[in-house]
């Protein structure tokens, strides 16, 4: 028996809840005023949940100006509506590139940060949900990636395609949209390599994967970025490169189970714009959940709806 979702979420998140609630607990006792103090304590608490100095100066920015026009009468109002500003702030109305099959989805990111293990849980959630998934395995630079990826398409009785270590990457994106069209596939996942000699050598190579998988995909072509949480700010700036070579559809975001810093879900949707798909919660095959921002923002803030 599975948890539901908006439980495993809670509990994937409760590191960063923890925080953050410790920071507004500690606030809200202070008293109800809202004097020079409380801004800066709050501004604190928020960057330090790594919600970034952009969104987290426009969020106390909001605030206050509400505050002064007698909207938030005191500390308990202010920190009641953070909620609703969190979950404002990371909607998008993007598509979820999952959400419209058929679709080709190459995930791309830095080696380390959950790409193959994401491909496996979204071929199982995908395929639970009806889509006919074919993965394809595209990390040819190591070894163990091919071995891996190979476990999780057993585990969600989907096909894999791959070649031996050290293939031509485009030729497996090749091979793997042959095997979709032959098996009348919707939702084709190609997982890629995170590591080359250079970031430079890296980006040529994920841009001529991108280009071989818009000529023989018969269906639209979505790159989505596998982002670890728990790089924080630095994981921001090498999505930015990524975006800038490739042009990203989507980001999951992975391993917001092991920090307390999940408030980097705002500042990658303030700052790139991108929408979050997915985010990871845990390393088993069901630790992949939606993200809704009205409950994510509940799972971090901690306040009812
Ligand atoms: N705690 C946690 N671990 C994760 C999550 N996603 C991936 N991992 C772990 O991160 C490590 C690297 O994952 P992998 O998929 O091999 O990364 P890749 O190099 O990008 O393909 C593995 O040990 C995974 O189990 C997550 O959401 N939470
Ligand atoms: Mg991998």
């Amino acid at each position: 028996m599975t948890d539901p979702w908006y439980r495993r979420l809670g509990e994937g998140l409760s590191k960063t809840r923890g925080e953050l609630r410790g920071h507004l607990n500690v606030l809200l006792r202070k008293g109800p005023d809202l004097d020079q103090a409380f801004w800066e304590d709050l501004e604190d608490a928020l960057l330090q949940a790594d919600m970034g100095a952009l969104a987290t100066s426009e969020m106390v920015d909001r605030l206050r100006d509400l505050a002064a026009r007698e909207a938030l009468p005191d500390a308990e109002a202010v920190i009641d509506r953070i909620q609703s500003e969190i979950a404002a702030e990371v909607a998008s109305d993007r598509p979820d590139p999952f959400g419209a099959p058929p679709v080709t989805v190459l995930v791309v990111g830095v080696n380390g940060t959950g790409k193959t293990t994401s491909v496996g849980k979204l071929a199982k959630s995908l395929s639970e949900a009806g889509n006919r998934v074919v993965i394809g395995s595209g990390d040819t630079f190591r070894a163990a990636a091919i071995e891996q990826l190979r476990v999780w398409a057993e585990r969600a009785d989907v096909p894999v395609v791959e070649r031996p270590h050290g293939s031509d990457p485009a030729a497996v994106v090749f091979d793997t949209l042959e095997a979709a069209k032959q098996r009348g596939a919707d939702t084709v996942l190609i997982d890629t390599a995170g590591r080359l000699h250079t970031s430079a050598d890296l980006m040529l190579e994920l841009a001529k994967v991108k280009r071989i998988a818009e000529r023989e995909s018969p269906f639209p072509v979505r790159v989505v970025l596998v982002m670890d949480a728990t790089t924080g700010q630095n994981g921001l700036v090498q999505a930015r490169e990524f975006d800038r070579a490739l042009g990203l559809d989507g980001i999951v975001l992975t391993k917001l189970d092991g920090t307390a810093r999940g408030g980097i879900v705002v500042a990658v949707a303030r700052e790139l714009g991108v929408p979050i798909v997915r985010i990871g919660v845990g390393e088993g095959a069901d630790d992949l959940e939606p993200f809704d921002p009205g409950a994510f923002a509940q799972a971090i803030v901690g306040r009812k709806p």
